[in-house]
């Protein structure tokens, strides 16, 4: 192929960003599953069962009763197209196949052997596909619940080699269920050097990503290890990757998980390769290990999503291992719980991003009820409020809780941290939460990895020996109202009238609007919620610079004498009617670059 000679190469960057972009215009091979076809593997019924159109995508060929329609060749990005229905797996049985030759005895080196076998049990994605739903509220794929129907998983990207993109639009996923007991595993041989495939077994309720390479496990009985990893003994990534010789994408577009149990990691989504999603509800999934909504080792990318009332051991919204980085932007993280890292755990490898993002009233009985971590963080325009925490050790962490050994950093700017409190145990009462003490900031261990990049708000004087810059302000009043749909794809919480953080943030270049989608002011509020300066202004009774707005820094307020709004009306009505406008707007959001 010619190259005209001035041109300049492409960067590996670009190359990948023009992967990442060029979306196919045409599909392959197009399948209409029927919701109401029996999960079969062959034909029978006369209906094409999402069992046998997966099968047709694996084999790049009808198999049972599906007829594609084919524009290209067959098998290499065809599209399964599942109008509204319930589509509901019952076929048992399982592929991932554990073999031991001394089944639960420790000193034995386990060995697995995989074959992924999309006829029964979970649906194995071999090639890329695109399964499209008619909507989250419309077409749900789950497993029976009928006696005798062992449950497994929905889908597995299973591939060892090559590419496999799957792409995942308008669906529910729900019931799906991985069980340890049918790999015929002791406690005793769970730890030491095994198999990637042996966590595929458990891993992920709903979905799982990535096959190969083999890890290792933390010994659980080893206390040094859960004390510096994190807690719940779990593996370490091995050198090779955890996806192996294959390059595996998952994207998911309003995409509900929902009701999966993993007696693993990721009771809803376990993923060891690329995610990208935006609107996702990730709720009330269950892990025994980590990651109670979603257990990620891959870089991941998610924009206007929940992840809420999933528990699991570590990271009861989300875990994040390995080397990668997370990218959250619009996703309100909120009533998840774990022993440690209610809302998200990450470990020493990992970056998070979190912008525009909420964590609310997620719990760690043990420690770290929002965020829990010992790598790197990077907080803009986040809120951190409401979360408990177990411990109440004099330097522990409820909003945030870090590691002195972790030579990385939680950076904050624009961060709101309000009302997180320690010692709580389940069953505490509103009169008894609201007495504990308040633990924004702290850290397993004397001295807390938080460096502040200026403009934060702490209700409480935790983060007062890092919250120093201009700006920042401590042990004051945050005055939020509760968690609400204010406007937007997710729950925030608003700002209430006399709310210190209010035009007491500094605008960033790349941040327009907040969580919900309304346009950043200039002077920007501080957290995850903006209060349009409109109504600050109609709400103040005729002074035109609310000096009680302004922030200890000098960043003051300033407000608009011509503000069209009634300045008879209460702010917090005034507040929820700028919801319901913002919930109309077209969005365009900043970036976690
Ligand atoms: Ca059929
Ligand atoms: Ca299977
Ligand atoms: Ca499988």
């Amino acid at each position: 192929m010619k190259t005209p000679a001035r041109r300049l190469l492409p960067s590996a960057l670009s190359l990948a960003l023009l992967a990442a972009f060029a979306a196919p215009t045409a599909f392959a091979a197009s399948i209409t599953v029927d919701p109401s076809a029996l999960d079969a593997a062959v034909a029978g019924d006369g209906k094409c069962s999402l069992r046998e159109a997966v099968l047709s995508v694996n084999a790049g060929a009808n198999v049972g009763d599906c007829v594609a329609t084919v524009l290209e060749a067959y098998g290499s990005n065809d599209t399964l197209n599942l109008p509204a229905g319930v589509y509901t797996l019952t076929r048992i049985g399982f592929d991932e196949t554990f073999v031991d030759a001394q089944p639960g005895n420790s000193a034995a080196v386990p060995t697995v052997s995989n074959v992924a076998d999309a006829t029964v049990g979970d649906l194995d994605l071999l090639k890329s596909v695109k399964i499209i739903g008619a909507g989250a509220g419309s077409t749900t794929i789950t497993w029976s619940s009928d006696a005798g129907v062992t449950r497994d998983r929905l889908f597995h990207i299973n591939a060892a080699t090559g590419t496999v993109a799957v792409s995942m639009q308008g669906l529910t996923l729900s019931n799906g269920l991985t069980q340890e007991s049918l790999i015929k595993v002791g406690p005793t041989s769970t730890f030491g050097i095994l198999p990637t495939l042996y966590y595929l077994r458990r891993a992920g309720g709903a979905v799982a990503v990535g096959p190969a390479a083999s890890v290792v496990l933390a010994d659980p009985n080893k206390t040094g290890q859960a004390s510096s990893e994190g807690r719940g003994g779990s593996k370490k990534p091995g050198t090779t990757g955890e996806e192996g010789g294959a390059t595996l994408t998952l994207e998911m577009k309003q995409v509900t998980v929902t009701g999966n149990s993993a007696q693993g990691d990721g009771g809803g989504i376990y993923t060891a390769a690329a995610l990208t999603a935006s609107g996702l509800l990730v709720s009330s999934n269950n892990a025994s290990t980590n990651g109670g909504g979603i257990y990620n080792e891959g870089n991941t990318t998610i924009n206007d999503a929940t992840i809420r009332d999933n528990v699991s051991e570590g990271g009861g919204g989300f875990f994040a291992t390995g080397s990668n980085t997370v990218n959250f932007s619009g996703v309100t993280i909120s009533g998840n719980k774990a022993v440690g890292g209610g809302g998200i755990s990450g470990r020493s490898g990992v970056t998070l991003r979190l912008l525009n993002s909420t964590l609310s009233a997620n719990v760690g009985s043990d420690t770290g009820g929002g965020l829990y971590t010992n790598g790197a963080a990077e907080l803009r325009f986040v809120t951190i409020a409401r979360n408990l925490a177990g411990a109440d050790a004099s330097t522990a962490g409820s909003g945030i809780n870090t590691f002195p050994s972790s030579s990385k950093l939680v950076t904050m700017k624009n961060v709101l941290l309000s009302d997180n409190r320690k010692g709580y145990t389940d069953g505490m009462s509103a009169t008894e939460i609201a007495a504990l003490p308040s633990a924004n900031c702290g850290s397993t261990g004397s001295s807390l990895n938080v460096s502040s990049r200026g403009y934060n708000l702490s209700s409480d004087g935790s983060c007062q020996s890092v919250l120093n810059l201009a700006g920042d302000q401590n042990s004051k009043d945050a005055k939020i109202g509760d968690l609400g749909d204010n406007g937007g794809p997710a729950l925030t919480h608003p700002l209430l009238a006399g709310s210190p953080a209010l035009g007491a943030g500094q605008a960033e270049a790349d941040v327009n609007v907040d969580q919900r989608g309304q346009a950043r002011d200039a002077t920007p509020d501080i957290g995850a919620y903006e209060l349009p300066t409109a109504v600050i202004a109609a709400a103040d009774t005729g002074t035109v610079t609310d000096t009680s707005l302004s922030s200890s820094s000098g960043g003051g307020c300033t407000v608009n004498p011509n503000a069209g709004f009634d300045p008879g009306l209460p702010a917090l009505v005034l507040a929820a009617l700028a919801g319901l406008f913002v919930r109309r707007r077209a969005r365009g959001k900043g970036t976690t670059t």
